[in-house]
């Protein structure tokens, strides 16, 4: 293996040793997971260059002592924790472990990617498809933590104490909805863009090219996740400029590959109702009136829909104990694009007539073209 920091490389498994698992990359040997896509002798000399240029936080001796392994606390404090948002999807997953390597292999900093939760289905089936271990699940950050903060920049979706962190970083593509507190200046970069991943990837420059196959499809999973393919009205040419290239550069059949991701995400059988209605869930406030609006994106609506009875009765639950007025669940069919509203009672369907000019005569209501909460459900909610 090329010199690789020990905490990305418990990230990093080949995948074809994963027992029971899939079959290998096109062009990739199942026995020789090259990392880093380049030989190692010259990994070592552009890292090495790198890190010569720029004093890094930690030195380059000391994160390759044997001890390191063994971290101290103080090392363990010094390590930066990326994480996205609490429920975490494919981008929220993906995107902290494309900036770990970044941050550890060409930043020379010492970093980790982390979660707020359980990732879904597709972020559990990219962890699994690339070699990923599936990063370390945190309830809280301590004071002064180093954390970068990536997908999200509301406090909500974050640990309790992260104003008491120390935030080095914000990268996002959500609207800035103010709460964070920083201890000093930092790198905020939002943009809109569908992804991310798409956004890392323009950070890095010409340091993308280095990303190991792995952290490359990491990437490209995030693109097509948030995407959905390209059919998202979020996407834009870049997303989707990025996303082929990144597939070209792993032999990746695009069209194939999400069919997989989203077979991944549309099993969601194991899950109870409150959990689907929290799964993919923001909270969000239109006129004194709480929502918690949930979106089960599928390419199977019919799994989800057959369960509307027990997921209705399950929203009042839910309601009260999230503090919220009323769940609202939009199940996306991502091949037909269309949404599907639940409609469980008046307030709804008045959602549904006052936002979508929809007329649900009766509990559920399909919304032509509705793919995202972000471009079309949030801006359009009135009650
Ligand atoms: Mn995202």
């Amino acid at each position: 293996m090329p010199d690789c920091h020990p905490g990305l490389a418990r990230y990093i498994r080949d995948f074809a040793q994963q027992p029971g698992y899939g079959a290998p990359l096109p062009g990739r040997d199942a026995g020789t997971a090259d990392l880093f896509g380049q030989p190692p002798s010259e990994h070592n000399a552009a890292l090495q260059k790198l890190r010569g240029d720029k004093p890094a936080r930690q030195s380059y001796k000391a994160r390759n002592s044997p001890l390191f392994g063994l971290m101290s606390e103080q090392d363990s404090h010094m390590t930066i924790q990326v994480f996205g948002h609490k429920s975490p999807d494919t981008d929220s997953t993906g995107s902290p472990i494309v900036w770990a390597w970044y941050l550890n292999e060409v930043k020379g900093v010492s970093a980790e990617p982390k979660l707020l939760g359980e990732p879904n289905t597709e972020a559990a089936f990219m962890l699994q498809r690339w070699g990923f271990e599936k990063p370390a699940i945190i309830e809280d950050v301590a004071d002064d933590a180093a954390v970068v903060i990536v997908d999200t920049n509301n406090p909500a979706e974050l640990p309790a104490n992260i104003n008491g962190a120390d935030v080095q970083a914000i990268i996002d593509h959500h609207k800035l909805v103010g709460g964070l507190e920083t201890k000093g200046p930092i790198d905020i970069t939002i943009r809109p863009l569908a992804c991310t991943a798409t956004i890392m990837h323009d950070l890095m420059g010409d340091d993308a090219a280095k990303m190991p196959e792995a952290v490359k499809g990491a990437a490209l999973t995030c693109i097509l996740s948030d995407t959905l393919e390209f059919r998202s009205p979020t996407t834009t040419a870049h997303d989707k400029a990025v996303a082929e290239k990144l597939a070209a550069d792993l032999g990746i059949n695009i069209s194939e590959y999400a069919a997989e991701m989203f077979a991944a995400k549309s099993d969601v059988s194991s899950f109870s109702d409150a959990e689907l209605l929290r799964m993919d869930s923001k909270e969000y406030e239109v006129d004194g009136t709480k929502f918690r609006v949930s979106v089960l994106e599928t390419t199977a609506p019919a799994v989800v829909l057959d369960r509307k009875a027990s997921l209705m009765d399950t929203m009042t639950t839910v309601a009260s104990e999230d503090g919220v007025d009323q769940v609202l669940l939009f199940v996306v069919d991502i091949l037909n694009e269309e949404a599907t509203l639940l409609v469980p009672n008046d307030l709804v369907k008045t959602v549904a007539a006052k936002s979508f000019s929809a007329d649900a005569a009766g509990d559920t209501v399909v919304l032509p073209g509705i793919m995202s909460r972000k471009k079309q459900i949030i801006p359009n909610l009135k009650v």
